[in-house]
Order: structure tokens, then C-alpha cells, then sequence
């Protein structure tokens, strides 16, 4: 399993990134470059050290880490909505989108830190890193406190059904476009064209405001807060390491902590909120779980998160579902509507590791009994372990070697050896000169 996903990582490499899968993402994406750092650190440090800076080499001046970067190999109808649509270059000259996704990269780059310590890298990219806090700070917060995302894409999970409510002020322009994704992946996997039409109104609006105006949509995400803040107390650390001052990280991770108890936390779940309503949108959306990564939640709050978890995301089970299914919008196989995601496991496991190990061990058998019965899939269906979406996926490949590297090979069924649906077998991990240390 180990060489299988090493396989993936290096099948998937552009020469100074990781591509999230060859068809159906063949370029840069922010917050899957974070992940894949994280594995990549438990084989080939290095590795992790230049895909982080190479994503951080097309931040903008105002600090804002794009979400994709475009590979200018690639052609522009590859992927839709390509370069010519997003209209923005970065001062590095590379071609990128205008929007961010969340800001989980201090977290990758810490732990890329501790799997081989590299001050020097640490103090290379401590001040992009608080660059990227600073543009949410500065274009993004509300008076109470917290950060807001302007695109389902900025979520990270794009078609959440706790999007549909505040999807429904935004008006679906005219089509006029031709989507790619379907090309590589079946249409019940995928959102459906009318949230299309919304992502290309929104993103579209967005862009001729010079990326500045935030439009229809304006929500604040709890995986997206929580990502925030658990990057504040990270580069707390970092800050000491560098020799800095942690304090204003600190200051600032219990800041966001407390806004995110006070204005989005509801009955044993967070959920988002929508700025122009002021309105909390009920949902049963996992993202409401993501903030037991923030090391300063109360207790009694981790306590409810949990009996959360395990009454309506059969947490005991080991495989979290992007979505309650016990509520009515929940659905197997589509786009985080409710299949099980790798990156979301592992932040939940992030979260439970050291408060309740009990509960993190089973999450992280789930996620490696996934990988074992489908392949690195891109989201599997949270009851048979289907494997959805598309084959190959990175991150699905280097979380599951930051799991297995602390959590052992528990989960992988005895007569193990082959990976599902992996097509190939194995490959050596060592064929392009890095050192294994896992
Ligand atoms: C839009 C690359 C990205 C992930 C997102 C996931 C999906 C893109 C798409 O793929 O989004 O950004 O085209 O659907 O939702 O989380 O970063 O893997």
C-alpha cells in the first residue's frame, strides 16, 4: 500500500507540484498541495518543501494564495473554468485563478518541519504564510470575528448541501460554457449543471470586480474558520522555532476560536452562516466537525462534537461521510453530498488523536480499509467502500501514508498486497532519488 501510493504521489508529480489526479485536475490546487506536502514529508521531505513553495510562489501581493495555479503545458480547454476565464496572473507571471481555499498549508508545512527539521525552510515561508492569514484578515473578515468565503469553491466542498440555501440568491447566468468534467467523471458523481451555472455566475462576478467584491454568496465555513485558526496556533509554533514572537498567533488563534463558539456553533454542531442574512444555515455537513482541530475548543464543546459524531456520522464505524445520512440530502456517491473523503477523515482524526485516541484509531482503520477495498479514489461511498469519483487521487494517496506512518497498517485486510482497483501493482518508491523514511 505504501509503494502503491508513493506510485500515485510521483505518477501525479509536475515536476514542482502534485497534479490532484492527471484528467480530471491536471494543475496546481492550493489546498491539495497542503495535503499531499503532508504525505510527501513522510517519504521525501524535500518533496514536500518544494511543492509547498512552488504553490507559494504564485501568491499574490496581497497575500492571497490562489486556489488553482494553471501549468502553461496544459491546455486551456483541459479544465474548465481554465486560464482564459480567471483572467489573473500572479507577480510570479504564472496564470491562476482569484479565489483561495482553506488555509490548511502552515499545518503541511509544520509537519513537514518535524518530519525533517529545516529552519531555513520554516523562516522561507513563516512570512507567506502569515501574508496568506493577512489577506483574510484584511478582505475577508466580519465584525464578528471571522473569516468568509465568497465561492463554494473557496469551501474546499464545492457542492455541500449546506451550500444550497445561500446558492439560492445567486442567479444562474447564461450557460455558455462547456463543462470538463464530465468527460472523466460519470454526472451522478458530479454537481449537477444548475450549480454549475451558479459557480460560473459567482466566479464571473467575482473576477470583474477585479477579484475584490464579494457577490451573492458570503458564508462563513467552519472548516474554513477552523483551518484559519488551528494556522494560527501553528505558526505560533513556527514562530517560536524561527526564533519570532508567538504571541499575536496565539492571541489571534483564541480570538477566532471564541467567534467561532460564539456565532456558529449550534446544538452539538457548527454550521455555516450566511453574512447577508446573518442567518446560522443548518446543516449536517462534517465540516461542522473540523473544529476539533482547534486546540483551544472548550471541553464541553469537544464533548458534544463527539456525540455527534457518533450518532449521526456513525463515527464508531471509521468512515465519516461528508454528510449526515440520516438527513434527507444525503446521497452515496455525489461530490461531498454525503461519500466519505480522505481529507476530511484525516482532519477529524487530526482533531481526535490526542483527546479521545479511542475514537481516532477506528477513523483511521476506515480510511485505510477504503484505499485497501477501492484504490486511492477521490471519495468512496461511506457504507459499501465504493470508490467514487476519480482514480488516483493525490491526496488520497499521501494522507493515507501520514496515517499508516503513525497509525500502523491496521485496516488492511490480511491477504492484503494488492490495492483494489489500482491498476499496475506496485512501483519502486526510490526511482526518482528520494529517500523513503517512512
Ligand atoms: C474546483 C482538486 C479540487 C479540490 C476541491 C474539490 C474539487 C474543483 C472542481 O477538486 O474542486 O476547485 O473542479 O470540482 O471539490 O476540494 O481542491 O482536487
Amino acid at each position: 500500500m505504501i509503494r502503491a501510493a508513493v506510485r500515485v504521489l510521483v505518477s501525479n508529480w509536475d515536476g514542482g507540484y502534485t497534479i490532484p489526479s492527471r484528467r480530471l485536475y491536471p494543475h496546481q490546487w492550493s489546498w491539495d498541495s497542503a495535503f499531499v506536502a503532508i504525505g510527501n514529508a513522510r517519504w521525501s521531505p524535500r518533496r514536500a518543501r518544494t511543492e509547498l513553495l512552488s504553490l507559494f510562489g504564485a501568491q499574490w501581493y496581497d497575500g492571497r494564495v490562489p486556489h488553482i495555479v494553471f501549468n502553461p503545458a496544459v491546455p486551456d480547454g483541459a479544465y474548465f473554468p481554465g486560464p482564459a476565464f480567471w483572467r489573473s496572473r500572479a507577480p510570479s507571471g504564472s496564470a491562476t485563478s482569484g479565489l483561495v481555499q482553506p488555509p490548511v498549508h502552515a499545518l503541511a508545512a509544520w509537519k513537514t518541519h518535524l518530519a525533517e527539521p529545516d529552519v531555513a525552510f520554516l523562516r522561507r515561508i513563516y512570512p507567506r504564510l502569515v501574508a496568506q492569514q493577512e489577506f483574510l484578515r484584511v478582505a475577508r473578515r466580519s465584525p464578528e470575528g471571522l473569516v468568509s468565503i465568497v465561492h463554494p469553491w473557496e469551501s474546499g466542498m464545492d457542492n455541500s448541501p449546506a451550500w444550497d440555501l445561500p446558492l439560492q440568491a445567486v442567479e444562474a447566468g447564461a450557460a455558455g460554457f462547456v463543462r470538463k468534467d464530465l468527460d472523466a467523471v460519470s454526472a451522478d458523481e458530479r454537481p449537477t449543471d444548475r450549480d454549475y451555472e451558479r459557480y460560473v455566475a459567482l466566479a464571473r462576478a467575482y473576477r470583474d470586480s477585479g477579484y475584490r467584491d464579494p457577490g451573492a454568496f458570503q458564508v462563513e465555513d467552519p472548516l474554513f474558520n477552523a483551518a484559519y485558526g488551528v494556522a494560527e496556533s501553528t505558526l505560533a509554533g513556527i514562530a517560536a522555532e524561527c526564533g519570532f514572537d508567538p504571541a499575536p498567533h496565539e492571541r489571534e488563534a483564541a480570538s477566532i476560536t471564541a467567534a467561532m463558539v460564539e456565532h456558529l456553533y449550534d446544538d452539538g454542531l457548527f454550521h455555516a452562516r450566511d453574512v447577508r442574512t446573518g442567518c446560522l444555515v443548518r446543516s449536517s455537513s462534517a465540516a461542522g466537525l473540523t473544529p476539533l482541530l482547534l486546540p483551544g475548543l472548550p471541553r464541553e464543546i469537544v464533548n458534544a462534537l463527539v456525540g455527534t459524531a457518533l450518532d449521526r456520522f456513525a463515527l464508531k464505524d471509521g468512515v465519516l461521510p461528508s454528510y449526515s445520512p440520516s438527513a434527507p440530502e444525503f446521497d452515496t456517491a455525489r461530490y461531498w453530498r454525503g461519500p466519505s473523503w480522505i481529507n476530511l477523515a484525516w482532519l477529524v482524526w487530526q482533531g481526535l488523536k490526542d483527546r479521545r485516541p479511542d475514537l481516532a484509531a477506528p477513523l483511521a482503520e476506515g480510511m485505510i480499509a477504503a484505499v485497501s477495498g477501492a484504490g486511492f479514489r477521490e471519495y468512496f461511498d461511506p457504507f459499501t467502500l465504493r470508490g467514487h469519483g476519480c482514480h488516483d487521487f493525490s491526496w488520497s494517496a499521501a494522507l493515507i501514508l501520514d496515517v499508516v506512518a503513525e497509525h500502523g497498517l491496521e485496516g488492511v485486510p490480511a491477504a492484503g498486497g494488492e490495492v483494489g482497483e489500482q491498476p499496475g501493482g506496485f512501483g519502486e518508491a526510490g526511482d526518482v532519488g528520494d529517500h523513503v523514511l517512512l
